[in-house]
């Protein structure tokens, strides 16, 4: 068996966290590979609207177990709030979800560094979620990390204070204030409810056993391709590799034992955090795009910015990840224009006219247009391909044609039954 992979292509939000619950019923396991509390993964169904941070979008289908990686960044805090906060639904999700020993864990002072870091960089800041993930990640690479499976061990707690020295000392210098002592008692009360509720395990040795057992096993993305720490926007990244490389080194599995690599993109594109963004709208058409979609950061509530789809980039993200099929999201949002707009090659300063992403995208692009007419038509009720307006799949075709893949999805609405396959 192999690992199939979901991952988005733009900056995020496009839509994993529906998709990935609705292909869980067709895997035995769903598997995070990175990220940590930054991400918001939302399904809708039953008429509630679940928004999952740290925990894989597979838990709410029975049967399924839910691994979190050790690519993960765990937040022990907002991960029992999260478990907590699902209770109602029924104890046994607790059961369904497994962490790897060696996620690396957020201190709480990770999330004051978050703080510090972004302020010390003014007008110049990531517009990071400030959930700790830059400075864990950082000290990860640095070797100082503290992760899961170290919690088990006796001497955990020196570790920890340790590592917080080290943090203290960086947040003194910034003239930072905080109270530690709260804090650190949440975490380590956060840390005993892991320790009592839920199995933590090597997971390289877990997902590998599976697929030897014949267990399908579907790794759902976090963030965005264009968010990835080497081939997204950088500086303006989230610190872990987001695309497909990432699900090797994040679950353990080797490049030959990965499947089918399904992209996700919205019909059109947003950015919530600071960073390039070539088909920006700042106009009335960006406004009715960011309302009609309800483009608000589902961890933070910041407005997201809203621009035409920029196919150069979404060819540049297939490449990185090979691609297999695609899938569209929020097509249904588009519904209210006449006519829709696709990027399709950048005009940088000196007049040169390309279709590859430039090297520093931080500059003014202008973004060479295509219009195609919309369909200007709901799209409730719709439940086949074939039924979608002719412009609608003169879109797909258009998009096809540009990037080379399929879109086998296209989803018209947030609800688990508004998603249409293409037969
Ligand atoms: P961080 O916190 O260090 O990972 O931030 C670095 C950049 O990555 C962006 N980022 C995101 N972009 C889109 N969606 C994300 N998840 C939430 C959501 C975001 C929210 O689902 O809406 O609620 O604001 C996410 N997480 C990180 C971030 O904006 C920075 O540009
Ligand atoms: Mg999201």
């Amino acid at each position: 068996m192999k690992v199939d992979i979901l991952l988005g292509l733009q900056w995020g939000d496009e839509g994993k966290g529906k998709i990935v619950d609705y292909l869980a019923p067709k895997y035995d396991n769903v598997a995070r590979f990175q990220g940590g509390p930054n991400a918001g993964h939302t399904l809708e169904f039953d008429g509630i609207k679940h928004v999952l941070h740290q925990i894989p979008s597979g838990i709410f289908r029975e049967g399924i177990l839910n691994i979190a990686g050790n690519g993960v960044v765990l937040d022990p805090v907002i991960f029992r709030k999260e478990i907590e906060g699902l209770d109602k639904f029924g104890k046994e999700l607790r059961s369904r979800l497994v962490i790897a020993t060696k996620a690396q864990l957020i201190l709480p002072t990770h999330r004051l560094l978050d703080a510090a870091y972004e302020k010390a960089k003014g007008d110049k800041k990531i517009g990071s979620t400030l959930k700790g993930i830059g400075p864990t990640y950082q000290d990860k690479i640095a070797r100082n990390g503290l992760r899961v499976g170290d919690a088990l061990s006796d001497n955990f707690k020196e570790r920890y204070e340790t590592l917080v020295a080290k943090h203290t000392a960086i947040l003194d210098n910034h003239g930072f204030e905080y109270d530690l002592a709260p804090l650190n008692e949440e975490f380590f009360a956060a840390m005993d409810f892991i320790k009592e509720n839920f199995r933590v395990e090597d997971s390289s040795y877990l997902v590998n056993g599976l697929l030897d057992q014949e267990k399908s096993v579907l790794a759902e993305g976090a963030q965005g391709s264009l968010l990835d720490i080497d081939f997204g926007s950088y500086p303006y990244v989230t610190s872990s590799n987001t695309t497909a490389a990432g699900v090797c080194s994040g679950l353990g599995v080797a490049p030959g034992r990965v499947g089918q690599v399904f992209g996700i993109f919205k019909a059109y594109c947003t950015r919530v955090g600071s960073g390039p963004f070539p088909t920006e709208l700042f106009d009335e058409t960006g406004e009715r795009m960011q309302k009609e979609g309800n483009e608000f950061g589902s961890t933070t509530g910041r407005a997201r910015r809203c621009g035409w789809i920029d196919l150069p980039a979404l060819k540049y993200a297939v490449m990185i990840n090979g691609v297999t099929q695609l899938f569209m999201m929020k097509a249904d949002v588009l519904n209210i224009f006449e006519e829709i707009k696709a990027c399709v090659a950048y005009e940088l300063s000196d007049g040169t006219v390309t279709e590859t992403l430039p090297f520093d995208i931080d500059v003014p692009i202008k973004p060479v247009y295509e219009t195609l007419k919309g369909w200007h038509q709901s799209l409730s009720g719709i439940d086949s391909y074939e039924k979608f307006p002719q412009e609608l799949r003169d879109y797909v075709k258009f998009i096809e044609d540009y990037v080379k893949v399929p879109v086998n999805i296209v989803s018209v609405g947030p609800d688990r039954t508004e998603t249409i396959i293409r037969e």
